[in-house]
């Protein structure tokens, strides 16, 4: 088994033991999973406001995933363009550090790589709006206080450049290893879809709860969004990983560093 306290290579977190590595030749770009630039309290979105604005969307039409079901979008809603990713979960019921999950956008070629460290939107403020306009981070929610959305995730399908294949869609729980935490211990955590393409019908169009038994697992893919003959396609994906968000880099083509508490 392997050292997880030794450093798979200078610079690099080390990746647990359960977890495969990755070919260091394909990590070509390094990126460090900074605190000290997350989005302030002030300057993040009004929580509140986000899920006052979400009840009214919810649409009784919309459709319930599982696990590995997909849904062709170009079928259930021929004119969608822009949609937003939303994320929730329930916070601590228990004594102890809150939950803090963080949606992830990987924007990947069709070998499941991003092209570079910056087709990765995530909370670091630098990070939160891709650079061809198609992905936006709508703030860091640290506790998953509230009703509805606590985090999402703005998409505009029409400015996803060519050669992008995927967005992956993935969270996973800030600091996870340092509070001791997993997605076995998260309630309520799911993911839906919401079609923004005429904000006087704004609709839900799917949800998909996340109900695995994740008790090892601190990051997942939720879902992918995919090209597929010509339009795009939806995947419940639920698939996790231990090592939290510098795995999910990882996995996509990226080296980073893990996450610490403060
Ligand atoms: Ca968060």
């Amino acid at each position: 088994m392997q050292d997880i306290r030794a450093p798979a290579w200078p610079g690099i977190a080390p990746i647990h033991p359960n977890g495969s590595m990755p070919d260091q030749g394909s990590l070509p770009l390094h990126l460090k999973l900074q605190r000290l630039t997350r989005v302030s309290a002030e300057a993040a979105v009004c929580q509140s406001c986000i899920k006052s604005e979400v009840r009214s969307h919810l649409n009784p039409m919309s459709i319930n995933l599982s696990k590995g079901q997909r849904l062709d979008l170009s079928k259930t809603n021929p004119t969608l363009t822009q949609l937003t990713v939303g994320l929730g979960w329930n916070p601590r019921r228990t004594t102890g550090k809150e939950f803090d999950l963080d949606a992830t956008a990987f924007l990947v070629k069709a070998d499941g790589k991003v092209r570079t460290e910056k087709d990765i939107v995530f909370y670091n403020k630098d990070y939160q709006n891709h650079a061809s306009g198609a992905v936006r981070h709508g703030g860091d929610n640290r506790d998953g206080q509230g009703d509805g959305d606590d985090e999402k995730l703005f998409v505009n399908l029409t400015k996803l450049p060519a050669d992008i294949d995927k967005v992956v869609i993935a969270v996973s729980i800030f600091a996870a290893r340092k509070r001791r935490q997993n997605f076995g211990m998260v309630d309520g955590a799911y993911v839906r879809l919401v079609d923004e393409s005429q904000p006087a019908a704004q609709q839900e169009i799917l949800r998909y709860d996340l109900s695995e038994d994740a008790s090892s697992v601190t990051a997942m893919i939720f879902a992918r969004l995919y090209r597929k003959d010509g339009g795009w396609r939806f995947e419940a994906v639920g698939q996790g990983f231990e090592g939290g968000l510098a795995r999910l880099c990882q996995e996509h083509g990226i080296a980073a560093e893990e996450e610490q508490d403060d």
